[in-house]
């Protein structure tokens, strides 16, 4: 068994859950916080039998689409010591995905 770590936008989570649910899947869904843009995201965790990893990285695939975000909320130091609010365009990946060995799985 492998656990399957995977961050993806908010607005991605809701259809990506139900159709991996809908697969069978078994999902535990944490809301999370980026730690870049200090915006919320969601992270699932899926423990998973290695040979249906890929039809999960299909899915996700298909569901996790990239966008560009536009924050101000960086902050730019400047010379004596004033801070401004500074624009910049990131663009969010459809998914980050870590694969994990699990060493146990048990359920009681
Ligand atoms: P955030 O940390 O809020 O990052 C949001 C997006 O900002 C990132 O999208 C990336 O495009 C950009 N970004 C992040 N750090 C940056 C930096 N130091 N300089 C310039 N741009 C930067 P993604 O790469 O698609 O990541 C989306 C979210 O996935 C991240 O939100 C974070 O919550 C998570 N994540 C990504 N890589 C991770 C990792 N190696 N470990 C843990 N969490 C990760």
């Amino acid at each position: 068994m492998k656990l399957m770590m995977i961050i993806v936008q908010d607005q991605d989570s809701y259809t990506l859950v139900d159709d991996l649910l809908e697969e069978g899947y078994r999902i535990t869904k944490l809301s999370s916080t980026g730690g870049f843009l200090k915006s919320g995201n969601t992270t699932l965790l899926m423990g998973v039998d290695e040979e249906r990893i890929p039809k999960a990285m299909e899915m996700i695939e298909n569901h996790c689409k990239t966008r560009e975000i536009n924050t101000s909320y960086l902050t730019m130091n400047m010379p004596g010591d004033s801070y401004i609010p500074y624009p910049i365009q990131v663009t969010v990946g459809g998914a980050t995905v870590f694969v994990m060995d699990v060493d146990q799985y048990i359920r009681i």
